[in-house]
């Protein structure tokens, strides 16, 4: 008797267990969600409402680090902010990228909420595809927001689960206000060489087939992080904030990245900021020969070259070095 009252403290010990389990099971998700006022300085908010509705809106506002797979920009009659929101174009999930991986987002729901055969709900992923968190939207233009940073949040999922039809995430509700920080970027050292490029301009030249000249850098990841934690096909370079070329042919010495950045008739012109129309060129290793006329005589140009690219774990870093661009008129 003894024996059996122990074996039903047990059974009834481990139904207690399981029962706390499946409570608590559902609180680390939910326990690191954020509220708008946890964003800092540096956040972006996008409201949609500087684009045509109708949009789709893909990659238009990649240049502040955020890309769309099936966002359609639409006047709604529930705004936060008015007159659009986003909301699926296809009865997926809306599908939301940061490509250099952001540290915190969110945004909110339409302001009329949503009917009980449906759960609106946000779900963060890492950039090999791991659910980091996910929670649902209440009524009424809820937020909801996460901040990771051990991995950052590369994607971001808005659909709906269905209580009658389980493992469903579809269709999502219309969402307004989109919130975020990116991960913060880490500096390499950047040092390009040799630390001249010469650009040779001739009158007179025959035209001929231009060939590519290349500007050679070498990439230094910060102290404590591996070279070959870069994605070397990520790399690019950038003038004036003006991108120029994506690197070629990456090798790896040391804990040194050293790639080759094309020079060409496309984007000369962008990093001497001269209309290349005026001119032939001719490139070769290291120099160029330009056909030109009223071209001074002889120029000296420093130009800072700014190198950018992530990681593999999706974060992204940058670092840049000058170079003195000579053009020689003969
Ligand atoms: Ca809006
Ligand atoms: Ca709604
Ligand atoms: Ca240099």
């Amino acid at each position: 008797m003894k024996h059996l009252n122990t074996m039903r403290r047990v059974f009834i010990n481990s139904l207690m267990f399981l029962f706390i389990l499946a409570l608590t099971s559902t609180i680390p998700v939910y326990a690191l969600s954020i509220e708008r006022s946890d964003f800092g300085s540096s956040a972006i908010e996008i409201n949609f409402d500087d684009v045509l509705a109708g949009t789709l809106v893909n990659d238009l506002y990649l240049l502040d680090g955020v890309s769309f797979d099936n966002a359609l920009v639409y006047a709604g009659n529930y705004p936060v902010s008015p007159p659009n929101l986003i909301k699926s174009s296809d009865g997926e999930a809306i599908t939301i990228h940061f490509p250099r991986c952001a540290m915190r987002v969110g945004i909110q729901i339409d302001t009329d909420g949503y009917d009980p055969d449906r759960q609106p709900q946000m779900r963060v992923f890492d950039a090999n595809g791991n659910l980091l968190g996910l929670e649902n939207f209440g009524q009424g233009a809820d937020f909801v927001g996460f901040e990771f940073q051990d991995p950052f949040i590369s994607t971001v999922k808005l659909g709906s689960t269905f209580p009658n039809i389980p493992n469903t995430f579809l269709y999502s509700d219309a969402h307004d206000n989109l919130i975020f920080e990116l991960a913060p970027m880490k500096k390499v050292t950047v040092d390009f060489d040799p630390d001249i490029f010469e650009v040779e301009i001739e009158e007179d030249k025959e035209s001929e087939e231009p060939e590519d000249a290349y500007l050679r850098a070498f990439i230094e990841p910060p102290v404590g992080v591996s070279v070959n934690d870069i994605d070397a096909y990520s790399v690019t370079l950038a003038v004036n904030e003006i991108f120029i070329a994506t690197a070629e042919y990456p090798n790896i010495v040391d804990n040194v990245l050293d790639v080759l950045f094309p020079v060409n008739l496309t984007n000369i012109s962008d990093i001497l900021e001269i209309n290349v129309a005026e001119f032939e060129l001719d490139l070769s290793d290291h120099e160029s020969e330009v056909k030109a006329l009223n071209f001074p005589q002889h120029i000296v140009k420093l130009i800072e070259l700014t190198i950018s690219g992530s990681f593999i774990d999706g974060s992204g870093f940058n670092g840049s070095d000058a170079v003195r661009m000579i053009l020689i008129n003969d």
